[in-house]
């Protein structure tokens, strides 16, 4: 338990210094969380030619092995650096740090920061983001909100992917959606389809008033 609390501290500090990096440098971090699969790589090359100009975009890709998602991510035309955590199931806040060293975001841009798939351990781990972002499918079944409450209250948005395979699985999208208000009342959703684009305008516009809220408050806050 010691040894748990000493590295959330230690992780804590470095989140603290990402925060004021992304003020000082006016960046928008958004960090996505959701289980293997949830379509967190899909809902970017969806994003990235939908922000178009008005925002400049890069993304941080997380996973334990393979640089497969960043080359998803330079195809969309899009710059992107991977990170591998081998054994580890998370990032954290140390390597957010190094690989926004490597990825070097333009003042007054968006990062995307892709968790490693999993909607246990990246919930406890502040990566100095802007927000986090919990993305879960309609194939995954509504009770996952009450099974891994951490994430979902942690977040500020849901995003439930793959919309264009519910009338395959009949998910029911309101009791998934009830579960999530359960436990986090605040948690604003959204429902899309990487694939058809459903939903996608919304998830882009709140992309975009979160991200202009953070460069108007780093403007005039000192
Ligand atoms: N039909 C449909 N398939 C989707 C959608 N989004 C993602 N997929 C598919 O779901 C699978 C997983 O998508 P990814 O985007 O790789 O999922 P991920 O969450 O990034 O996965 P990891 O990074 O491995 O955790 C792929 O086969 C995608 O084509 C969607 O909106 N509709
Ligand atoms: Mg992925």
């Amino acid at each position: 338990v010691r040894i748990e609390r000493d590295l959330l501290e230690k992780n804590n500090a470095v989140a603290k210094a990402n925060r004021e990096r992304a003020r000082a440098n006016r960046l928008s971090i958004f960090n996505l969380i959701g289980g293997p699969g949830a379509g967190k790589t899909a809902l970017l090359e969806a994003t990235i030619p939908r922000l178009g100009k008005r925002w400049g975009v890069s993304v941080l890709e997380g996973d334990q092995s393979t640089d497969n998602d960043a080359r998803r991510i330079k195809e969309a035309g899009c710059t992107a650096f991977q990170i591998n955590t081998g054994t580890g199931c998370h990032l954290d806040a140390t390597m957010v740090a190094n690989g926004l060293s490597e990825l070097r975001p333009r003042e007054g841009t968006i990062v995307f920061v892709e968790n490693v798939g999993n909607l246990v351990c990246p919930a406890l781990f502040d990566l100095g983001e802007r927000a986090k972002i919990v993305v879960m499918s309609v194939t995954e079944g509504e009770d996952k909100p009450l099974k891994y409450p951490h994430i979902f209250r942690a977040a500020e948005l849901f995003v439930l992917t793959k919309l264009d395979l519910q009338p395959l699985v009949a998910l029911d999208e309101e009791r998934c959606i009830g579960f999530a208000r359960q436990v986090n009342p605040k948690i604003r959703t959204l429902r899309v389809s990487s694939r058809t684009g459903q939903g996608m305008d919304d998830f882009i516009a709140w992309i975009g008033e979160t991200a202009a809220k953070a460069t108007v408050m780093s403007e005039t806050t000192p």
